[in-house]
């Protein structure tokens, strides 16, 4: 590259730089909704009450660790889901069934931060059955099963430090991608931090993710210590094919604002996975040591079980040739990105003036004449000129990310000047631009990653709020903005909040996922070991310290509603279940100065709400979900009693009052607990009426 080029690579980069770290350079001209009549765009986001929205949107929760899920076009919120955290409105995380699924080999972690979301996909396109994510922070892939809109599955990755390029997917989910955001010694040792560019690598994980409650790290690829950032798969032509970007190849460990960013060119690296798996399969990846864990909720029981995987199969460019290719982009490129038919792969360089395109037909061309400028670690790196499709000149600053409309045209977010511009694939011209508000990060078309887009919205990812929406004190909601782009300009519809810091989403056709919707879990088919299938199986038990109420709620009662005998210091562990087989009636279940959530228990599954009482006294417990007219009187009673008091363990089961019955007949007078809780008069009466609707 000549010295000129160079000296206008480093003004641009400067200038880049200052305005990275002194804040967003935007200054929107006006804050009136773009050029389309605010009559016109709402009609165009009406969704009338008691219709559908026509797609469902997954937008990541960032920060919250959790998946908000939304109509298009209304913006609607319809349901977090909690996946990497805690979430107390049904006691993910909290409840001994699912606590299990944020197990870890640093313990349980009830956080994390969630920043890509990836759809299962065939033959290129969306299918509906699972979405995929990452964590962030501590490494780790999970699945969101779609029938139920809840995770199904969590596994760690090993030899990671910090799960960013993840969870973009291959063409017919064959495998799940995850590269490691800062390169780390592997395996993991205590060495000098100086060490870096001796010590430190990265890894780049292929994730067997199309079997549920089977997801494995089928092998790594151990590349070189700088930091991985993005990904896509390819498609059609370049379907064998995944591309990851890099910045930091300059290796720095300190201060990587300014060391990180000293390069004309980073590399996105082109890996061949089918290539990889021949090399797996002729023996010759090595059997590393690892350790992570693999959580998985077993359909029947309810209950999430935790494996532990010890060895992870390890390949590198040299024991596997021709397998991985440097493509040198400018510069610290962010978002890689493949075009529908699989041709194209654009780069988002947050530092670069030009949106670099590189050709995958130019790319096999060039390997196959070897047109190498070196070889990093065995890794040759391709000439940028042999490779290059072409530039979008003069985008805007700070291009991050790309996604397509299938008719031949891109959008690529631009982070500083807060915009998005749309150009002609092929072409490289620009031809509309609109602002968005503000500073956006990536952007999101429904089906924008398949091989069949949907061209209708674009969507905005924002990271400013500011003046869009009622203040609400230091902290601002999120702000998605929805534009239509089935015409030539795109036009802002609608400005709507999220939950969290939403990085990337996904949106889908709405009847690909709603056929496969479960309304219920099957009371019959539950193997949950505390499950109550009837009423008459309720009961209470002690074993030492800990007592176990098995618990049925159905409209409107719990049994037992009175328990005794309970002391202070016991760990009760309430497993209720819910007996209802219909949709969308749910039980709660709260007890006084339980310091964990409450639970929210689907019907047909059990739930676990784990209770260490601190004083004596007579504590109520209820129904927090409003299932029925007689909700408020779904509630009852615990006695606590001191430690060594001799107040026998009872419920007033059905089976508690069906043996006093007995006893009365023969004439035995049962010991009754004080506040006859075995007595046969109480409200549930005798005849046992499973459900009462
Ligand atoms: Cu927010 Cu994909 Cu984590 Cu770009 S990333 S903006
Ligand atoms: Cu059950 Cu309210």
């Amino acid at each position: 590259m000549s010295l000129s080029h160079r000296t206008g690579w480093f003004i641009a980069t400067a200038t880049l730089a200052a305005t990275l770290a002194y804040g967003y350079a935007c200054t929107p001209a006006t804050k009136s909704p773009a050029a389309i009549g605010a009559s016109d765009a709402a009609s165009k986001v009406y969704v009338a009450p008691g219709s559908h929205d026509e797609f469902y949107a997954f937008l990541s929760g960032g920060f919250n660790g959790q998946v908000g899920v939304y109509g298009l076009p209304s913006g609607r919120l319809l349901k977090i889901i909690p996946v990497f955290s805690q979430f107390a409105e049904n006691g993910y995380g909290y409840s001994e069934e699912t606590k299990p699924m944020l197990e870890t080999t640093f313990g349980n972690i009830p956080w994390d931060d969630l920043h890509h979301t990836a759809l299962s996909q065939t033959n290129g396109e969306d299918d509906g059955r699972w979405l995929f994510v990452n964590a962030n922070n501590t490494p780790r892939v999970a699945r969101v099963d779609l029938a139920t809109f809840e995770t199904a599955e969590i596994l760690q990755i090993p030899n990671s430090g910090g799960n960013h390029g993840s969870p973009f997917i291959t063409s017919n989910s064959e495998y799940v991608l995850a590269s490691t955001r800062f390169s780390v010694p592997i395996p993991q040792a205590d060495v000098p931090i100086s060490d870096f560019a001796k010590k430190f690598k990265g890894t780049i994980s292929f994730v067997k993710g199309n079997e549920p409650g089977k997801m494995d790290v089928a092998f790594q690829l151990l590349v070189p210590g700088y930091n991985y950032d993005l990904a896509r798969a390819g498609k059609g032509p370049s379907k064998d094919w995944v591309f990851f970007t890099s910045y930091n190849s300059e290796q720095a460990y300190e201060k990587l604002e300014v060391n990180a960013s000293k390069a004309d060119k980073d590399f996105i690296a082109a890996i061949n996975w089918r290539s990889l798996e021949a090399c797996v399969k002729d023996g010759k990846a090595e059997n590393w040591p690892a350790d992570y864990m693999h959580n998985v909720m077993d359909d029947f029981t309810r209950t999430a079980q935790v494996g532990r995987k010890q060895s992870v199969k390890v390949l590198t460019p040299t024991t596997c040739p021709n397998s991985i290719y440097f493509l040198p982009t400018p510069k610290s490129p962010h978002g890689a990105d493949v075009d529908p038919s699989g041709e194209y792969i654009v780069a988002g360089g947050k530092l670069a003036t030009v949106i670099p395109v590189h050709s995958f037909t130019k790319l096999q061309q060039a390997i196959k004449d070897q047109a190498f400028e070196t070889t990093i670690d065995g890794i040759p790196v391709l000439k940028y000129e042999a490779i290059l499709a072409g530039e979008v000149k003069d985008p805007g600053l700070g291009p991050l990310h790309t996604e397509f409309d299938g008719k031949g045209y891109a959008y690529t977010s631009l982070f500083i000047s807060s915009e998005i511009v749309k150009w002609k694939l092929s072409t490289w011209e620009i031809v509309d631009r609109v602002p968005t508000y503000y500073s956006i990060g990536h952007l999101m078309i429904p089906g924008g990653a398949t091989t069949k887009p949907s061209g209708k919205y674009v969507v905005a990812l924002n990271k400013i709020t500011k003046d869009r929406y009622l203040p609400t004190g230091p902290e601002l909601t999120q702000s998605a903005q929805l534009y239509d782009i089935s015409g030539d300009k795109m036009k802002l519809l609608l400005d709507f909040p999220t939950t969290g810091e939403p990085h990337y989403g996904n949106a889908i056709e709405a009847s690909k996922v709603e056929k496969l919707q479960k309304k219920f879990f099957t009371l019959s088919e539950n193997r949950h070991p505390h499950v109550t299938k009837a009423e008459r199986e309720a009961g209470v038990s002690r074993n030492g310290k800990v007592v176990h109420v098995r618990m049925a709620a159905i409209r409107s009662h719990f049994a037992p509603d009175n328990i005794e005998g309970v002391q202070v210091g016991d760990t009760v562990l309430f497993h209720v279940t819910n007996l209802e087989q219909d949709w969308d009636i749910p039980h709660g279940f709260a007890i006084q100065g339980a310091n964990t959530a409450e639970l929210l228990v689907m019907p047909g599954e059990t739930r676990t709400l784990r209770w260490v009482p601190k004083q004596v006294g007579v504590y109520p417990m209820y129904c927090t979900d409003f299932c029925s007219a007689l909700h408020q009187e779904m509630s009852g009673y615990v006695r606590v009693s001191p430690v060594g008091s001799n107040v026998p363990l009872a419920g007033n089961t059905l089976k508690a009052q069906g043996q006093a019955a007995r006893a009365a007949a023969r004439g035995v007078t049962l010991p009754t607990p004080p506040g006859g809780v075995t007595g046969p008069a109480h409200a549930h009466g005798a005849a046992p009426s499973p459900n009462p609707r």
